[in-house]
């Protein structure tokens, strides 16, 4: 790669940041030299504690052990809402922004409060109980943030299914977290399309008996099919609830939620986190990376069935006391001027999206963007993907008008918190780098024997310490937590991403070295959407790899080995295609699939995928050892009819 140059801050910026070059260097020794001293003081400063903890953190990696605060005692909810209204009540906590640009609602701390309260004790009344989980399949509404809130509210552990997800996929989710309760929409409205989440729940629901009660938010009017015994409908129920609900003050290592997430072995797994370290790193990360200052309205894009929702649309925003922007739309409707209207028109101070949906923009042309004034914008973030250098220089000169610095974010649904990212008053900013560790993070990279590589250099991405907001565990798998982050390299935490370490420390994510892909910054895993394929009765066997794609990242390349006696179609192709959305969702939508007479393997039988990968990037030249396959025949088969030129 060639070098990219360096942007420095703009010196407006450095002014008035909240973190600048010394304070960060200070710190982060500190965090690192005495996390006991740094991390107690942080979480004095920025949560609200019920019964203040003694012990700071307890770790033992090779175990995947973690606890902080242990015997603290706090609620999320004080945290976000209730220690809020003493002095802004009246501030927006939620602005939403509908599909619709004609729809929209400010929604005060004071009416949060009162909305998660009664929705808190409607989930009471229906038996729900400190620690039991609820399943929330919502569209992009407020009352999605009602229901996490809710949870947290009475100690209940959500686990928020993404919408764009089939009703099987579903289904997994809540047999896995055992759920009772679902909370969900009678539709979602996206880019003026309807998507129909009752509709789903009830068919995810026929193989989940235990699910007693179904809690539905009227969106768009339509009529749903109804189980008189099992569903009812959000505003008629909650209206009869008291608008007061006393906070359970829980336990600072007991589980805030759980969230599904795609490995490179198996069905997704249900990532744990817990209340405390999680909140305060959302919290921290929230205002320090964004440079978060007091009035400012902060948009984060993303949909709050993943991460980055959970962590910069509801939990650290809401803790800081921020106006948090909703949107339940896409970037391209009505048209691809949307995003920049609604920073107009909301006058959003900082924006927080993915490279995927810069790309798309970025093709769409600049008057899209310089026709509207984003004078309000004082700072970008990315987070998701890496970014390549064309599209951060498109979002910092024509997006920003290069005033604002941009923050690319790297972290994990597992890290729970931004881990490696610019602190934009602290250091100068690099296309493409997501610059250096947040504090308390510890990065190291190994080479190929387990070794940490001093200095420049490039190897698998590591975690030495851990840190307040680390994974706790796998919903019911224990072991599988430890084999998938903790094994790999004992003593430290193991990513799954390649990463390179340039002169002055920062770091370059290269991207996944595992059998996960990231499709316009969701994650897949290979297994998953072979696992769809084979299920076709014509398939024999499929191998699935990534291959770059110029807006999604990665495009999805499926080589497909049909069963003796079935010749390919295009019939076949789209009931692949097909078959993919309905057993995950639309995001798992093979690009590409090539017909594979056979597939390229070991001695032993295992695919190599490493060949696959080369061909599907058209990267002939680096086939490497062919020879230790069982017919390396198969492989110019392969090449000879490869999709992607
Ligand atoms: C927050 C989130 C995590 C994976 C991660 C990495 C990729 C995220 C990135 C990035 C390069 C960034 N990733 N942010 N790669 N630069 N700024 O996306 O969580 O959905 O769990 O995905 O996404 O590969 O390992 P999650």
């Amino acid at each position: 790669m060639s070098e990219v140059h360096t942007r420095p801050i703009p010196a407006a910026f450095i002014e008035n940041a909240l973190i600048g070059a010394d304070d960060y260097e200070r710190m982060y020794r500190q965090s690192v030299e005495n996390p006991e001293a740094f991390w107690a003081q942080q979480a004095k400063d920025f949560l609200h504690w019920d019964q203040p903890f003694t012990r700071v953190f307890h770790e033992d990696l090779s175990r995947g052990d973690t606890a902080w605060f242990a015997d603290g005692a706090l609620n999320v909810t004080v945290n976000c809402i209730d220690r809020h209204l003493a002095n802004r009540a009246d501030q927006t906590a939620i602005l939403w922004e509908g599909d619709d640009p004609a729809d929209n609602q400010a929604i005060s701390y004071r009416t949060l409060y009162e909305k998660v309260c009664r929705l808190a004790n409607l989930l009471k009344a229906q038996g729900v109980k400190k620690g039991d989980r609820v399943c929330i399949y919502m569209p992009m509404i407020p009352e999605a943030a009602y229901a996490m809130l809710a949870c947290a509210r009475i100690g209940a552990v959500h686990s928020v299914v993404f919408g764009g997800f089939s009703p099987a996929s579903l289904k997994d989710r809540i047999l896995d977290a055992d759920c009772r309760l679902v909370i969900t929409a009678d539709e979602g409205v996206r880019g003026g399309k309807h998507i129909p989440l009752k509709a789903n729940v009830d068919r995810a629901l026929t193989d989940c008996p235990e699910v007693r009660r179904v809690i539905v938010v009227k969106r768009t009017g339509v009529p749903v099919d109804w189980d008189s015994k099992r569903d009812i409908w959000y505003a008629e129920s909650v209206a009869g609830m008291d608008s007061e609900c006393a906070p359970e003050i829980v336990h600072a290592e007991d589980p805030l939620f759980i969230l599904y997430t795609s490995g490179s072995t198996g069905k997704p797994k249900g990532v744990m986190h817990t209340t405390a370290g999680y909140l305060l790193m959302a919290t921290m990360t929230f205002k320090y990376v964004f440079d978060y200052k007091e009035g400012e309205v902060f948009w984060c894009t993303a949909d709050v069935g993943w991460i980055t929702g959970h962590s910069y649309i509801v939990y650290g925003p809401l803790c800081a006391g921020a106006s948090t922007l909703m949107f339940e739309g896409v970037p391209t409707y009505p048209d691809a001027s949307r995003f920049w209207q609604v920073v107009d028109k909301h006058k959003v101070n900082a924006f927080y999206t993915a490279p995927t949906a810069i790309r798309a923009l970025m093709g769409a042309g600049d008057d899209f963007v310089t026709k509207t004034d984003r004078s309000s914008l004082r700072l970008l973030g990315t987070v998701g993907e890496p970014i390549n250098p064309e599209a951060w220089e498109w979002y910092y000169t024509v997006v920003g008008d290069a005033r604002c610095p941009i923050v690319d974010t790297w972290w994990q649904t597992e890290t729970g918190a931004h881990m490696i990212s610019p602190l934009p008053g602290a250091m100068a900013l690099k296309p493409g780098s997501a610059a250096r560790p947040f504090f308390g993070v510890q990065p190291a990279l190994l080479d190929g024997d387990g070794k940490e590589i001093e200095g420049q250099g490039e190897g698998s991405l590591v975690i030495k310490r851990s840190w307040p907001s680390m994974i706790r565990g796998i919903y019911g798998d224990r072991q599988r937590m430890i084999d998938t982050y903790f094994s790999t390299y004992p003593g430290y935490y193991f990513t799954g991403d390649g990463a390179r370490r340039d002169g002055d420390g920062y770091y370059w994510i290269t991207g996944r070295i595992d059998d996960v892909l990231n499709v316009s910054g969701h994650r897949l895993g290979t297994a998953e959407v072979e696992s769809a394929l084979v299920l076709h009765e014509d398939t024999a066997e499929a191998a699935v790899v990534g291959y770059p794609h110029p807006v999604k990242g990665q495009g999805i390349y499926a080589f497909v080995t049909l069963k003796s006696g079935h010749a390919p179609s295009e019939a076949l192709r789209r009931a692949l295609i097909d078959l993919c959305a309905t057993e995950i969702g639309p995001i798992a939508k093979p690009d590409i699939i090539q017909w594979a007479p056979g597939l390229p393997k070991t001695r032993s039988g295992k695919i190599m995928r490493r060949i696959l990968r080369k061909i599907a990037c058209n990267a002939l030249d680096s086939l490497g050892d062919t020879s230790t396959l069982a017919d390396p025949s198969v492989v110019d088969e392969l090449i000879a009819h490869r999709e992607n030129r």
